[in-house]
């Protein structure tokens, strides 16, 4: 079952790498209880309380290694035009040149694993295949978790040699010899000096972001940074919309919401379907069709909360695995925005009792929780169709404290491109660098777009050329804030109100208001939000002259492309400052 070039590439990566052994992961539950005991045994992981947290652990990274290092993070295609200003470049053979020294002898007195997993569900014909070796047994319990990992995707490749290979290695973890290194042109990544996240569990934005969205650009589909959420109004419409938010700008939460209670008692139902990355595809109704490739969530856990986002509490309540959370004395874990209060002996995400004076996060503010998409109450029924769900509406989204209103619709496909082209957003945590600060950030795939985002940008003006009924698009912002730097809105469950305007355009119905960037509600339903009249204003508040100083900035983000931007795109940026001007 195994095809005889899995075999002859893991043989050559064992003499490259010197493993003291070779483990063929089968993805069995047995092999998890084997797996876990020797994390535990080695301290990678610390079992939590089981009874609270049945099955669950902590895992402290080290402390250089909490976040993505977009700086480390390269496209190795055969130009530096095919990868484009959005990425770093090193050419293939210096790239292997440079990595090949560090992926020699690191895994002497270690194990190296091989996992293959499955992205999208087992057996749908849209589904990758990639196979990862890795001497981390951290990264093979959360790929365990955040994909279908096991002898399933070796029925899934039923004997052809279509897979990516993905190489990890945590060499010395030292950021001065970390890589990560992607191959679009030999379906191939290479991982070293990082044991967190995005950087090392290859199947997530490695393979199903960067290397999907160049194959999506080549076989006419979109890999996006998206969740996807099924929502039913109270006349049993059911609706599926994708939104698209910079990495910790609200896509987990957005895919969980809870319904306010005034908005339940009138019928409102919502489903999750994925919370971070969609797949999609014109469908044979000529609408686009989005697939959720994960099978676990790895969510942000700083402000996650029973207030807030009450669903992905229950998700990660067992067979759960926390990295770089705080640790209660009763072998519970805690985090900033956590309901629950840090009780005294509490230890800080580096394992040093916490001084709650210090000033100092208990928890990393890019500390995460993994936990398997099945445990989520709110988990849709069909979120393993492999045909996907229908999508209604794109909304693009993030941290903008002014300039952007709550909701504005979109007057096409090709605004909506300009619209998500110009997204941009106030940096976080989730990945190293300085937190705050404005970035454009397009379609929220800056650091995950695989090639060159002009050409990016001209696939997603083909897509919505070439499926009759796109979904409608829309730019939302949670994070308008007042003078005294508060949030306007209350977000999370509200955010609903939000999805029934949007939902109500979709539908040909909700009344709308021309506006320069595109259009408002007539009316957004505040009642019962204590939100003074001002303050609704401000919310909606289109500032022409705001708007274009925004098209300055969004000139020299253009600009950088050189003539990769499409014609439109730039027409669409005239309109913009015409409309302004008027
Ligand atoms: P990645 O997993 O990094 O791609 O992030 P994400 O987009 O899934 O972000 P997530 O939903 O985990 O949210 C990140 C942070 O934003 C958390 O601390 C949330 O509590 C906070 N957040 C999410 N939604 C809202 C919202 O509607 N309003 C406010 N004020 N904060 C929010
Ligand atoms: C993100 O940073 O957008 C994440 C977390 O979803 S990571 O898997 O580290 O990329
Ligand atoms: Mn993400």
């Amino acid at each position: 079952m195994i095809p005889e070039s899995v075999r002859a590439w893991v043989a050559e990566v064992a003499a490259l790498t010197t493993p003291d052994r070779i483990h063929w992961c089968d993805g069995s539950e047995e092999e998890r209880v084997s797996l876990t005991a020797e994390a535990v045994a080695s301290g990678v992981l610390i079992p939590l309380n089981p009874e609270k947290l049945p099955n669950s652990y902590l895992h402290r990274s080290d402390p250089t290694d909490v976040a993505r290092t977009e700086h480390l993070t390269f496209i190795c295609s055969a130009t530096k035009a095919t990868a484009g200003p959005n990425n770093n470049w090193l050419a293939p053979e210096e790239a292997k040149a440079r990595l090949t020294p560090l992926y020699r002898g690191a895994m002497k007195g270690r194990t190296l694993y091989v996992v293959p997993f499955v992205m999208g569900p087992v057996g749908s014909p849209f589904s990758k295949v990639g196979v990862e070796l890795t001497d981390s047994v951290y990264v093979v319990l959360n790929m365990r978790i955040m994909t279908r990992m096991g002898n399933q995707a070796w029925g899934q490749l039923a004997g052809r040699d279509e897979f990516t290979r993905c190489l990890h290695s945590l060499g010395d973890l030292s950021p001065d010899r970390r890589f990560i290194c992607h191959f679009p042109e030999e379906n191939t990544i290479w991982s070293v000096g990082s044991g967190y996240g995005g950087n090392a569990l290859l199947g997530k934005k490695c393979l199903a972001l960067r290397i999907a969205s160049a194959l999506g650009r080549d076989q006419g589909w979109m890999a996006e940074h998206m969740l996807i959420l099924g929502v039913q109004n109270p006349a049993g419409e059911k609706s599926y919309i994708c939104a698209a938010f910079p990495s910790a700008c609200g896509k987990t939460n957005l895919a969980m919401l809870v319904p306010p209670p005034a908005m339940a008692a009138k019928g409102w139902k919502v489903w999750t379907v994925g919370d971070d990355i969609a797949w999609l595809r014109p469908g044979p109704d000529g609408r686009l069709w989005a697939v959720n490739p994960e099978a676990g969530f790895f969510g942000v856990a700083p402000g996650t909360s029973n207030r807030t986002n009450a669903n992905a509490i229950v998700s990660a309540s067992a067979n759960a695995i926390f990295t770089n959370v705080a640790l209660q004395t009763d072998g519970t874990v805690w985090w900033e925005g956590h309901h629950e209060a840090p009780r005294p002996g509490m230890l800080d995400w580096r394992g040093n009792l916490w001084d709650s004076s210090s000033g100092q996060p208990a928890a990393h503010p890019n500390s995460r929780f993994t936990c398997p998409a099945s445990q989520c109450p709110s988990i849709a029924d069909e979120w393993e169709d492999p045909a996907g769900v229908p999508i209604s509406a794109l909304l693009f989204g993030a941290r903008r404290p002014n300039v952007v209103p709550l909701v504005t619709e979109a007057r096409s496909w090709q605004h909506g491109t300009f619209v998500a082209a110009t997204l941009a957003s106030e940096t976080t945590a989730a990945a190293t660098g300085a937190v705050g600060v404005l970035r454009r950030d397009p379609m929220a795939m800056l650091p995950f777009c695989g090639y060159n985002m002009g050409d990016y940008f001209a696939h997603w003006l083909r897509m919505g050329a070439a499926v009759p009924h796109p979904p409608r698009i829309f730019g939302v912002n949670w994070f308008r804030t007042d003078a005294s730097g508060k949030f306007l809105w209350p977000g999370f469950g509200e955010n609903l109100r939000v999805i029934e305007w949007v939902l109500d355009r979709c539908a040909g119905r909700g009344e709308g208001v021309e506006s320069p960037i595109g259009t408002l509600p007539a009316n957004v339903d505040f009642d019962g939000l204590g939100l003074s009249a001002e303050q609704q204003a401000a919310l909606l508040a289109v500032h022409p002259e705001q708007w274009l100083q925004e098209t300055v900035s969004q000139a020299e983000f253009f600009q950088r492309f050189g003539d990769t931007i499409p014609a439109a795109l730039w027409a669409e940026h005239a309109e913009l400052a015409r409309r302004c001007e008027a």
